[in-house]
């Protein structure tokens, strides 16, 4: 829990019709209680919860969505982004949480531990963001919508000024002393936190949507550096290993960041959902990964499980399957069979 505490916050200043199918009939909702398989005494300590999933749906041919960066979208194309996340926020859980949007920061809260520091934490989030597309594509009515991803390198010497934020978008930093967002279209919303990691308390802080900006150079509302475009490109090359490699991004300022940078409910290492731009800080990734999956090879899949006092080389395979989604790794490795691609 130390390690995991430190993952975010330190580092600076040093299922649905997730495959394709537009034809297939919108999947029932169903609520299961999550059986984590225990194989590891990390896994057996978490808590039995309520996983508000839907059913995954059978594979069929689709016209992959295109996955735009933030500034190439229309206003409308945003507009539709913050559209959909609301409504989700008022939908009704398919479990016990407080919104249909509550049940994605509780599923990824519930499996905190057992998908960073572990080789799953790529296809893991890409299955992830997966589900939020689908369930936005039903609620906008649009199955041709697609997530989309901050690149963030293009904002990196100082990424508040990035056109994500601002009265109309994401709003800004948080305010007072609960660093409450009062401003953007997330403006006051109630963000519950539900914490199921293990130490910590696992019971429900209902407070607001929170954000802490880790300021540069001291300066006020100011964001610290994220990583330029040619750290980026060094990343991408870093390693012809997935197993490398999958580290090398993970521990990567890209990806840490915009958690610790951002703050508040980004930096926290297991709700770090509950703030919307976690999808598009986490798509940005999934791209940095699809890139490297051009780069090298489309189904390498191995690593080290760095959840202990030393890393380990974890016995993985593709067959692996991934909770609550119930889906193997290997079906998740090319994006096209997930129905989407990046523009
Ligand atoms: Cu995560």
């Amino acid at each position: 829990m130390k390690f995991a505490a430190l993952y975010f916050l330190v580092t600076i200043s040093s299922t649905a019709s997730y495959l394709c199918g537009t034809k297939s009939p919108l999947p029932s909702a169903t609520t299961n209680s999550a059986t984590t398989p225990a194989t590891t005494p990390i896994q057996t300590a978490l808590p039995a919860t309520t996983q508000p999933v839907t059913t995954p749906a059978k594979p069929e041919t689709c016209k992959p969505v295109v996955r735009k960066e933030w500034r190439n979208l229309s206003e409308k194309e945003q507009q539709d982004f913050f559209t959909a996340i609301n409504i989700l926020k008022k939908a009704p859980s398919l479990g016990n949480y407080d919104s249909r949007y509550d049940d994605f920061v509780a599923i990824h809260s519930t499996q905190a531990d057992n998908i960073h520091f572990v080789p799953q934490f790529l296809p893991w989030h890409r299955i992830f963001l997966r589900s939020l597309e689908v369930e936005m594509q039903k609620v906008l009515n649009q199955p041709e919508y697609s997530l989309p991803y901050w690149n963030k390198a293009l904002d990196w010497d100082a990424p508040e000024k990035a056109p994500i934020w601002g009265p109309t978008k994401f709003g800004g930093n948080g305010q007072g002393e609960n660093n409450c967002v009062l401003d953007g279209q997330f403006a006051n919303w109630n963000s519950s936190i539900w914490t199921f990691y293990p130490g910590m308390t696992n019971t429900k802080k209902d407070g607001c949507l929170q954000r802490r900006f880790k300021k540069r150079n001291n300066i006020t509302d100011t964001i610290f550096e994220f990583a330029p475009p040619e750290e980026i490109a060094a990343l991408v090359n870093s390693s012809n290993q997935y197993a490398e490699f999958s580290t090398n991004l993970e521990w990567h300022l890209t990806h840490y960041g915009a958690h610790g940078g951002i703050g508040g409910d980004m930096g926290h290492f297991a709700d770090t959902v509950a703030d919307p731009i976690f999808f598009l800080h986490h798509n940005d990734l999934d791209k940095i990964w699809f890139d490297w999956q051009v780069n090298n090879n489309i189904s390498d899949y191995a690593g080290f499980d760095a959840r202990g006092e030393e890393n380990v080389v974890a016995n993985v395979t593709l067959d692996d399957i991934m909770e609550p989604f119930n889906i193997s790794v290997g079906a998740v490795m090319n994006i096209t069979d997930l129905c989407y691609q990046f523009e």
